[in-house]
């Protein structure tokens, strides 16, 4: 596959680490647009790539995928050569699907509330995800 046709949009201070990580696991060569707080990534050409003016995304073909979650399960499935998710109907793939969607949801709010100081009440405690 060209270069070209798989694009990296990312800052280096920023989650597109991980998919950096990802992208680097599957062995595939790729390009990449390093976007600047502010500026770039707020900007229309980035913009026509994430409406919310956000860092990671990838471009591959046809396909733009954003979230860090997403990128690498579609990064997974789009090279399963590489070996980075479990097969489709193993018996894994119900503890992939929980621990990757507990990471995007849960674990990323609990870091992101202890970081901003955000304490939940005890008594709301049951509507929080985590
Ligand atoms: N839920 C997104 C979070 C993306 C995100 O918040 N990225 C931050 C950097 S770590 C960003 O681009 N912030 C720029 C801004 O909001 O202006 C993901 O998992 O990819």
């Amino acid at each position: 596959m060209p270069t070209s046709e798989l694009t990296f949009f990312t800052n280096p201070k920023s989650r597109g680490r991980i998919a950096r990580w990802m992208l680097e696991e599957t062995g595939v060569p790729y390009a990449t647009e390093v976007l600047e707080y502010g500026t770039s990534m707020k900007a229309a050409p980035y913009l026509a790539i994430n409406p919310m003016g956000k860092v990671p995304a990838i471009r591959h073909g046809d396909n733009v995928v954003t979230e860090c979650a997403a990128i690498c399960a579609y990064l997974a499935d789009a090279f399963p050569q590489a070996g980075l998710a479990p097969p489709p109907h193993g018996a894994a793939r119900g503890p992939y699907y929980r621990w990757l969607f507990f990471a995007a949801g849960p674990l990323e709010a609990a870091w992101t509330n202890r970081a901003l100081g955000v304490a939940v009440p005890p008594e709301r405690s049951a509507m929080v995800g985590y």
